[in-house]
């Protein structure tokens, strides 16, 4: 099946990004920033639970022999693709809410987070904070077992915390 891709320039992924709609690329694309920040090697693909729901089964199915280790997956409205994902595979899933609709992403993060008992999917926050930090979530849960990728989200976290020290605040007009 032929869908639109933007993968890493890095060989073999680990990171599966894939979300409902190309509609969805301007949240999700921030998650892909921030793994090639990181060095890390992802997918990212158009994946459809209502719209191309085979290619749906195929994707999660084939997921953990193709060698993915987190899949991050964005949808808006309904946001049945997280969990539709969810249940076809044991890698681990990360909903990202997209605001997509006049509820401006309050109708998907209910949908993504209410996943029944028995098959978890992590949801982060809407729109492309929760992208980014699926990327980072991702990027925390291959650490446990790269601690060169852990080094690089120690340097991470310390610039940020020496940007926010080092700023000052503009006298009161
Ligand atoms: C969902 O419906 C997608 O994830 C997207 O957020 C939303 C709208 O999709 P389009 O109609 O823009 O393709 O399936």
């Amino acid at each position: 099946m032929t869908t639109p891709t933007a993968d890493s320039a890095l060989p073999a992924p680990l990171v599966g990004v894939v979300m409902g709609s190309a509609s969805d690329w301007s949240v999700l694309g921030p998650a892909c920033d921030t793994l090639d920040e990181l060095g890390i090697p992802y997918e990212a693909r158009v994946v459809s639970a209502h719209r191309t729901p085979d290619w749906l089964f195929e994707y999660a199915e084939s997921a953990e022999a193709r060698g993915l280790r987190v899949i991050i997956a964005g949808a808006g409205g309904a946001a049945h693709l997280p969990g539709m994902l969810a249940a076809k595979t044991l890698v681990p899933v990360l909903g990202v809410p997209v605001p997509a609709t006049l509820l401006n992403g309050i109708d998907s993060l209910l949908s993504i987070v209410q996943m029944p008992a028995g098959v978890p999917v992590g949801t982060l926050a809407i729109g492309k904070p929760g992208a980014v930090n699926a990327a980072l979530f991702a990027a925390q849960i291959l650490g446990t077992a790269d601690p060169a990728l852990r080094g690089r989200l120690a340097e991470r976290r310390a610039a940020n915390e020496a940007k926010v020290l080092g700023q000052t605040l503009p006298p009161q007009t």
